[in-house]
């Protein structure tokens, strides 16, 4: 293979392979801790902390035992703990829709007030312009029809080299 095709196909792949490293993030609350009454009060404050959410990531909540997330709550119920509809069952998968501040707290006792709460700051996807409207397309119908495109354009490129 010359340098030239070498660099070529190199560049082929790693456009075949970018919506990869773009796409949506699914992130476990709590991470192996999950969603629970934690030690300390800012235990979900700090796990949101080195993370930077995105317009379309998924926020997985799971635990054993008795919780729930309340979501689309305001900051006011966020920070007086508000018991407001709940969404009940484990894994609760919430896909973030907006950008903006985003709250949510378990509503069973005190599970709150002792920490069991998560706000987080959602920033405006930045793939926007090739991604379809998230109403008119679901996402993972989007998510493999690009890749699936992809791939396409891999083979045909493969072909054009090689073939
Ligand atoms: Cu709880």
């Amino acid at each position: 293979m010359s340098p030239a095709r070498a660099w070529f196909l190199a560049m082929a792949i790693f456009v075949a392979c970018y919506p990869s490293l773009t796409e949506a993030t699914t992130y476990t609350v709590g991470d192996a801790f999950g969603w629970a009454v934690p030690s300390n009060t800012s235990y979900y404050q700090t796990w949101a902390a080195d993370k930077t959410f995105v317009v379309g990531d998924v926020l997985n909540f799971t635990w054993t035992g008795t919780h729930d997330v309340a979501d689309n709550i305001s900051k006011a119920d966020y920070d007086a703990c508000t018991k407001v509809g709940t969404v009940l069952g484990s894994p609760v998968l919430i896909k973030l829709e907006t950008n903006g501040s985003q709250y949510y707290i378990c509503t069973v006792g005190p599970h709150c007030s002792l920490g069991q709460k998560l706000a987080i700051t959602v920033m405006a996807s930045t793939t926007n312009s090739t991604t379809p409207s998230p109403s008119a397309v679901a996402p993972s119908a989007a998510t493999s029809t690009s890749k699936s495109i992809d791939l396409l354009n891999l083979a045909v490129l493969l072909f054009v080299l090689f073939g």
